[in-house]
């Protein structure tokens, strides 16, 4: 009698043992509990397949998704070949070979094939012919994912962090990068500096939501403050690490104006559940009114709670991590009437790039933050999610950060439509939302920002912490002000 080769002489506690398992196995009790985790691992499995998830590679809505799709449609089906035929031959050999326990004898071995030329032969060209077939597109398409716009034509940088995303648009086509180390140059050896140091404050900085004209590809470089995160937008393109002092370039396009949802697919900590992303695709015209207004700096409030909360926003530091820019004092200046206070210097970048790193130098000695970092919040008002496209800024029909039914054809519109709601399903300004996350943003969302000195033994090691501070102790009716000042920053 032929048996399995992996029936050989084996000890006899794992006779033993085997033989109990086996016993239990038959036991109805644990017969139904393996019917119902089979049945819900299948309702899981199946519950994939649903057709209307934002998160669906098999539905590609760009160019470099589609070619990706394609070249699934060929690959699939030669490795369901090669699975069907590996894994049911291995079942057949292993139900034709069953030995009942009390049949076993451990010197009756299998007819054995080792040296057979033809086989083994077999099975090494074979697979060989095979994995060169399906290399010859594999590489194509990695070639065509990495075709890069001309240069000049629109780039952005996309940094993850601990958790959420910036986007950083070089709008004025000078680069990303400053003269960091001031050796008069800008070069490769700015860019390996820490990215505070580095980074052009003249671009235009967001967060969350990366806004593209549809109908193009916009190229992307990619990289990290802090961990590795991997960003993607399965319906736009395929996933691209973002590595810590690297530099990745990547891309995105959408054949439509829509809203495309992304996640962080590189497990990255505390919050990594609540890194999502999405991608804005507009119309061209729209998105050139979008970007004009992200070039401007953010307008002084008229209403007095939002000039009340501009105050309290200043006051309470909030400029520590996040930048605001602002129209510069004299702005303020021509227009005594307004009443308004000077702006804290801590709230202008300067634009001189020599004074720009001594300030981001001593801006980051003040900071507690690990990555020195947090979302401009110049045009907040803008976006629709905030804290890692977890949150809706506004409340209304399709806001929600993984609602997909965004009409984009309002995303411009989003402030003055929350400005006069009519009924209760019309855009609002999502004020208790912000108002909670103000309160207590570690509460909102897992982080650790409590500052934490990395270096105890280091006298000059300053304590540093991930995330937004709580203010807990702001009262409701400055979290209100707060609250109509962030609204007027569209
Ligand atoms: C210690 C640094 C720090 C301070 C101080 C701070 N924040 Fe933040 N804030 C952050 C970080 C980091 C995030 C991003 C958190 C995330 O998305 O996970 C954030 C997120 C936000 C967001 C959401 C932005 C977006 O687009 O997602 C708002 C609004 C905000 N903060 C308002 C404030 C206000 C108002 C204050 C002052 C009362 C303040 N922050 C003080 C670090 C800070
Ligand atoms: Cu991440």
């Amino acid at each position: 009698m032929t048996k399995n080769l992996c029936e050989m002489p084996a000890p006899t506690w794992h006779n033993q043992k085997q033989t109990t398992s086996v016993k239990r196995m038959m036991s109805p009790n644990r017969l139904s509990k393996k019917l119902i985790l089979a049945i819900t691992a299948m309702g899981l499995l199946l519950a994939g397949c649903a057709d209307d998830k934002p998160l669906n590679t098999f539905e590609p809505k760009g160019e470099r998704a589609v070619a990706i799709d394609e070249l699934m449609f060929w690959i699939w089906p030669i490795m369901g070949v090669v699975f069907v035929l590996v894994i049911g031959g291995a079942l057949i050999l292993t139900v034709k070979n069953r030995v009942k326990p009390e049949d076993y004898d451990p010197e009756d071995l299998p007819a054995q094939t080792h040296g057979n030329t033809g086989l083994e032969l077999a099975w090494t060209i074979l697979p060989a012919i095979l994995l060169a077939g399906i290399c010859v597109p594999m590489v194509r398409g990695i070639w065509e994912l990495e075709e890069k716009n001309e240069p000049g034509e629109l780039d952005v940088m996309v940094i993850g962090q601990q958790w959420w995303w910036e986007y950083r648009y070089d709008a004025d086509g000078d680069g990303f990068f400053i003269d960091g180390n001031g050796d008069g140059v800008v070069d490769e050896k700015d860019e390996t500096l820490p990215l505070e140091l580095v980074l052009d404050p003249d671009d235009i900085v967001t967060a969350n939501e990366l806004v593209i004209p549809a109908g193009q590809q916009i190229d992307l470089t990619l990289t990290s403050r802090d961990v590795i995160h991997s960003f993607w937008i399965p319906r736009l393109n395929g996933k691209r690490d973002t590595v810590p002092g690297r530099w990745h370039t990547w891309s995105v396009s959408a054949f439509e104006p829509g809203k495309y949802t992304g996640w962080c697919t590189e497990y990255c900590g505390l919050s990594h559940a609540r890194m999502r992303m999405s991608t804005i695709a507009l119309t061209p015209e729209d998105f050139d009114l979008w970007f004009e207004n992200q070039k401007t700096e953010a307008a002084f409030p008229t209403d007095a709670d939002a000039i009340a909360g501009r105050e309290i926003f200043l006051a309470q530091g909030c400029t520590n991590c996040h930048i605001l820019r602002e129209e510069t004092v004299a702005a303020v200046a021509a227009d005594p009437e307004a009443g308004i206070a000077a702006v804290t210097p801590s709230a202008i970048v300067p634009t001189d790039p020599a004074e720009a790193a001594e300030y981001w130098k001593e801006r980051r000695s003040g900071v507690p933050l690990v990555s020195a970092a947090a979302p401009d919040l110049t045009h907040f008002a803008s976006r629709t999610t905030f804290a890692g496209g977890i949150f809706g800024s506004y409340a209304g029909e399709g806001t929600d950060a993984n609602d997909d039914a965004l009409d984009v054809g309002v995303y411009l519109n989003l402030s003055e439509l929350a400005a006069n709601p009519q009924g209760p399903d019309d855009y609002r300004w999502n004020s208790p939302e912000l108002k909670r996350w103000i309160k207590n943003a570690p509460e909102r969302k897992a982080m650790a920002s409590e500052p934490v000195d990395l270096d105890p033994d280091d006298p000059d090691d300053i304590p540093v912490g991930r995330g937004m501070l709580p203010y807990e102790e702001m009262s409701d009716e400055d979290l209100d002000k707060i609250v109509a000042y962030l609204a007027t920053l569209d």
